[in-house]
């Protein structure tokens, strides 16, 4: 057996393999999504994926990733390792069939070993047709075996080592190939994030990250017993909010191969954050299991309401945005064949699980609330209060209608207009503070270019009430000028500027008021970001200075090479804030169209990059990342 393996035979089947990992080379993305970061960080996690797999068979309890000082990653399970054998049908190690035959997931003929698949379904044979080089040491059966390929192509043939000393489990290291990526370097954090994800969703398995690229080692042991308990306590205690009521929610339910697993708690926010997953991917658009669950939800609420009169006869039943606020849920399903929608494949389609969501987590809420009659008395009222809330924001929009039909509803005060009337010619600045809106509003070109200053603190659209938004000092300025509505009321026909562009500074305050405003954009005026209308400012982040030159730097590069153009005792300051700047510098260096870089906010900045929908993010995300982190969470959250 082992002198066959040694030598395989390669037949027909061995060119058709090699054509197949030529095509992932020829066009990555259809493979991978992206070869940008997003697509790069896939790499680990269709390996990790498999490893997982192992650990939910029982059969593994630690998954070590360790980040390599030459740009590698390995990948290390406790497991079975995979079979030490010839594939039948392949007449080739099954090892090597894993990491050579392209799949569409599913099980393979001959020995019924089945790979299973990542978000895409390709697995560890994309991995190794996108990487410079891949290594693998299986031990398997009391028998250590390995196998080295270079760029999809057997380098080093598989080859039985010997004995595995009592060592068991599938060891795989890989180097991305800077041929394919835009980038090759790993972000840890980015990879913490979506680990310690993978940690809560499948309970009790271990895995532990480790750096060794920088001068000290950086380690993460990630383990959670209590599983997707923990998740939510997790994102809970993230959340600044306190829990309402002491226990979290949890239920878990199989049927034949499906699983599903749902645990919430209610906490004092007026947010819902709900994240689902199917097969531990995230499903950003929701589907039949968020679905199910939903409307569990508001089934249980207006029974047990009804039935201990929280509801009056009077009242209307509960809506389903009342009994989803303030709470954080996390639900999981698992399934052999799970289909997705949409065109981002996040949104799952099986009808089945609907049902079984919605009866397991209705029974569950019942027998939680006749066994926690406080709890469910607090939970309830808070629902109670969301839909008053919800009629109080009704008649307020009625009410600004009726004033903006008797056209009593002007142009806020603070606003200096532009003169064009072409929408697609026009421009507002939305400007931080008062001083910033002054010079805007001297060096502007009144023609085209209208400026909004903002006053105070944006209001976290995240932490409020809709009837408090529309009624909020910072808000409703910009909800006029821009004359289009929102919500229900949204017209984009009334829409009084063609580019909205916020101008806020290059520090933490600016970019705080850059995601607020970017996070009631999505919520409120959802089709401005969609039909490319919001735009981000980009002022400088430098002077340089010598002598009377002067240059402007928009990066901490930007400043070495302008150091380095006006001779080296040019001296660098960095701008603290737009105020700085005098009326010329902020034309000319970020309001002036022919000499200025704006960037446009798209919805497929969110959507496009699967790849990156952890729900984990660090705390210290710059906003981009932020917004996308915002968006995730809208898109699985959101029916509006
Ligand atoms: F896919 C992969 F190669 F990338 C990969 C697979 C990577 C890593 C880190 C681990 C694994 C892997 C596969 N770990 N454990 C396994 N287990 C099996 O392949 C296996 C072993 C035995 C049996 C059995 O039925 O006896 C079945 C399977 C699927």
């Amino acid at each position: 057996m082992s002198e066959e393996i040694k030598n395989p035979v390669y037949d027909d089947n061995q060119i058709q393999v090699l054509e197949g990992l030529e095509a992932v080379r020829k066009r990555p993305g259809m493979y991978i999504g992206t070869t940008s970061e997003g697509g790069l960080h896939h790499l680990i996690y269709e390996i990790v994926d498999n490893a997982i797999d192992e650990a939910m068979a029982g059969a593994c309890s630690t998954i070590d990733v360790t980040f390599m000082p030459d740009g590698s990653v390995a990948v290390q399970d406790d497991g079975r390792g995979v079979p030490g054998g010839m594939h039948q049908k392949m007449g080739i190690p099954t090892l090597e069939v894993v990491f050579t035959v392209l799949h569409a997931g599913g099980k393979f003929g001959g020995s019924g070993y089945k790979i299973s698949g990542g978000l895409h379904g390709v697995g560890a044979s994309v991995v190794n047709a996108l990487s410079e080089w891949v290594e693998l040491e299986n031990c398997t059966d009391g028998q250590r075996y390995t196998e080295r390929f270079v760029r999809g192509k057997v380098d080093v043939p598989f080859k039985c080592e010997g004995d595995a000393g009592g060592k068991h489990g599938l060891y795989v290291r890989f180097k991305p190939d800077a041929e394919i990526f835009e980038t090759v370097h790993f972000n840890y954090e980015t990879v913490l994030n979506r680990m310690r994800e993978q940690a809560f969703l499948n309970a009790g398995v271990r895995i532990r990250l480790h750096d060794l690229r920088g001068e000290e080692i950086v380690e993460d042991d990630l383990c959670y017993e209590g599983g997707l308990k923990s998740f939510v306590e997790y994102l809970n205690a993230t959340k600044h909010a306190d829990a309402i009521h002491p226990d979290v929610i949890y239920v878990k339910g199989e049927k034949g191969d499906m699983t599903a697993e749902v645990s919430l708690q209610y906490n004092d926010s007026y947010t819902e954050t709900i994240y689902t997953f199917a097969n531990n991917m995230a499903t950003v658009e929701g589907g039949t299991h968020d679905a199910g669950f939903k409307s569990a939800l508001t089934k249980a609420f207006n029974d047990y309401g009804r039935k201990k009169g929280i509801l009056k006869s009077s009242d209307d039943n509960f809506k389903g945005e009342d009994v989803r606020e303030g709470i954080c849920a996390v639900v999981s399903v698992k399934l052999p064949d799970a289909q997705f929608e949409s065109q981002t494949k996040a949104k799952l389609g099986n009808s089945e699980v609907r049902t079984f969501v919605d009866s397991i987590v209705k029974q569950k809420l019942e027998e939680y609330f006749d066994e926690n009659p406080a709890a469910a008395k607090t939970i309830l009222e808070k629902s109670l209060e969301a839909a008053r809330a919800r009629e109080a924001a009704r008649k307020a929009r009625e009410q600004t209608r009726r004033k903006s039909v008797l056209g009593s509803s002007s142009l806020p005060g603070k606003l200096a207009d532009c003169h064009e009337r072409n929408v697609e010619l026009t421009e507002l600045y939305l400007v931080e503070g008062d001083s910033a809106g002054g010079s805007a509003k001297d060096c502007r070109d009144s023609r085209f270019q209208a400026i909004l200053p903002l006053r105070g603190k944006v209001l976290n659209v995240e932490k409020t009430r809709l009837d408090k938004v529309y009624s909020n000092p910072s808000l409703t300025p910009i909800i006029q000028a821009l004359g289009c509505g929102i919500g229900d009321e949204f017209d984009i026909s009334k829409l009084r500027y063609g580019k909205i562009v916020i101008m806020a500074d290059a520090d933490v305050d600016g970019s705080h008021i850059r995601i607020l405003l970017l996070t009631f954009f999505f919520r409120h005026m959802k089709k401005l970001i969609e039909d490319g209308h919001i735009f981000l400012a980009q002022p400088p982040l430098y002077k340089v200075y010598k002598g009377k030159n002067q240059l402007y730097a928009f990066s901490d590069e930007e400043r070495d090479e302008c150091i380095a153009k006006l001779g080296g005792n040019a001296e660098a300051e960095r701008y603290k804030g737009l105020g700085e700047m005098d009326p010329d510098q902020l034309w000319e260096t970020t309001m002036d169209p022919e000499r200025r870089t704006i960037l446009k906010v798209t919805i497929e900045d969110a959507l496009a990059c699967d790849e990156t929908f952890s729900v984990l993010m660090g705390d210290k995300v710059e906003p981009r990342r932020a917004f996308i982190e915002a968006n995730a969470k809208f898109a699985t959250n959101l029916d509006i």
